[in-house]
């Protein structure tokens, strides 16, 4: 490996270091050049000076901005400098130039339409901020996996190509698979529940589902990354809100704690929800928006984009950024329990974070019977789903589960105002690359 370490391990007055990363900024001052230096884990500021270092201060004339360069020297304190420290050069190599002009500039404050930043993809995520967002993204991850595998969850992965869909057909992506036709998968929903038949008891993924929606809005996108949970011998939903209620909690507080500088970078005062989540009806969610907003749903049966932020203002004026809405009407989905004799409509819920749904879940309908009752009074084909009943009619405990969409949780967290920015290389509607 080439010797070198990290910027933010540079202390003043250390003996001599060598540091690698982008050239981030370049100022020169006649007699004096500044080169700000970039890695992963911050800046440094590097002075060459032409009385003091003649042959580095001449070589140094020719940098680029964004080339990779190598310094080695003496860290000394200094105050204007970033993190308090700059480094007096005796050593310094580009390794690899940069060509110019840059499409795209890195450094400056310039503000830069979506589009062009994710045309240019590749140099935007050098931005501290851009990098700053798959930072808190990867914590996020680590953290509600290392909730759930403390709590004895197993790892699993299901299969991404698929004969059919879980979440029905308008949104799926057709592929040719050898000879036949097959899908990429909305979600790994039939798997996790074929895995409690199985006995596996808990599980969960940290995976990828496509969805063929034509939207154009900022908070969707056709290749999600989705963090599925599923658990058996539930008494109800409740016990699958609180599953997900204490690993986001737990994920959140640690973010909170451990991304501290990232959270700062963009400038995110990170409101980690520690009392309990209110747990609301959907009529009593359809009451508050009528009554305090004078907000009716388009669809009756569901919450609009408008309803879920009116909500969440509701809420978050209480002190509750999070909250869960319960008992969809007529909600009619096979996989989901209907239970009219509990004065809701079914054991779904969604889970509402910053004014947006951030998951989707419930009480899976467990007696084979009546779910294929279901699909016939809905007309779904139970042929397309033969190997899904059959796992499940032989003996399958009560288990639900729950879908979060991790992209929009990001996105909320590091308070994005559109989905994409919180995926490093996004796929929409009308985007392929890169
Ligand atoms: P659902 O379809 O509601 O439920 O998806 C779960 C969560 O995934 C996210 N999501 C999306 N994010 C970005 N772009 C999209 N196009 C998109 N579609 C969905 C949302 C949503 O809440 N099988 C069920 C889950 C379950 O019941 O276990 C499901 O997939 O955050």
């Amino acid at each position: 490996m080439i010797d070198r370490i990290h910027t933010s391990d540079v202390e003043p007055d250390a003996d001599e270091v060598a540091i690698a990363g982008h050239v981030h900024e370049i100022r020169d001052l006649g007699g004096l050049v500044f080169l700000i230096v970039r890695d992963r884990e911050g800046l440094i500021q590097i002075v060459f000076k032409e009385e003091r270092e003649p042959d580095l201060f001449e070589a140094v004339q020719d940098v680029g901005a964004e080339d990779v360069v190598r310094v080695a020297g003496e860290p000394l304190e200094s105050d204007q400098a970033p993190g308090g420290v700059e480094i007096a050069p005796t050593e310094y190599e580009v390794i690899d130039e940069a060509d110019s002009p840059l499409p795209l500039e890195i450094s400056k404050d310039i503000e830069v339409d979506l589009s062009t930043r994710l045309d240019n993809r590749a140099l935007d995520l050098r931005k501290p901020e851009t990098l700053a967002v798959f930072t808190l993204r990867s914590e996020l991850i680590t953290a509600m996996e290392e909730w759930f595998e403390d709590e004895g969850f197993v790892d699993i992965k299901t299969p991404l190509i698929s004969k059919g869909g879980a979440e029905g057909g308008a949104e799926l992506f057709p592929i040719l698979y050898y000879n036949q036709d097959a899908f990429l998968s909305q979600s790994p929903q039939l798997y996790k529940q074929m895995l409690m038949a199985s006995g596996y008891e808990a599980v969960y993924e940290t995976g990828t589902a496509f969805r063929a929606e034509d939207f154009a809005t900022s908070r969707h996108v056709s290749e999600i990354a989705m963090f599925d949970v599923e658990l058996a011998y539930v008494d109800d939903h409740d016990d699958v809100m609180d599953v997900q209620e204490e690993s986001l909690r737990y994920a959140l507080r640690e973010v909170a704690e451990n991304a501290e500088r990232e959270l700062d970078l963009l400038d995110v005062d990170l409101d980690v929800p520690e009392d309990d989540f209110p747990r609301i009806t959907f009529d009593e969610a359809l009451d508050i928006l009528e009554t305090e907003y004078g907000h009716f749903p388009d669809d009756p049966t569901d919450l609009d984009t408008k309803g879920e932020k009116l909500l969440g203002e509701h809420f978050e004026e209480q002190g509750h950024p999070a909250f869960f809405v319960v008992g969809y009407p007529d909600e009619k989905f096979y996989y989901m329990q209907d239970v009219p004799e509990d004065d809701i409509a079914s054991r779904k819920f969604d889970l509402i974070y910053k004014g947006q749904e951030l998951s989707s879940g419930g009480q899976r309908e467990h007696d084979v019977e009546r779910m294929v009752e279901v699909m016939e009074e809905e007309g779904v084909e139970t042929a397309n789903f033969e190997f899904y009943i059959e796992a499940l009619s032989y003996g399958t405990p009560p288990h639900g589960g729950y879908g979060l969409g991790i992209d929009r949780l990001v996105q909320k967290v590091a308070d994005l105002d559109n989905i994409k920015e919180a995926i490093m290389f996004p796929r929409d509607p009308n985007r392929l690359e890169p």
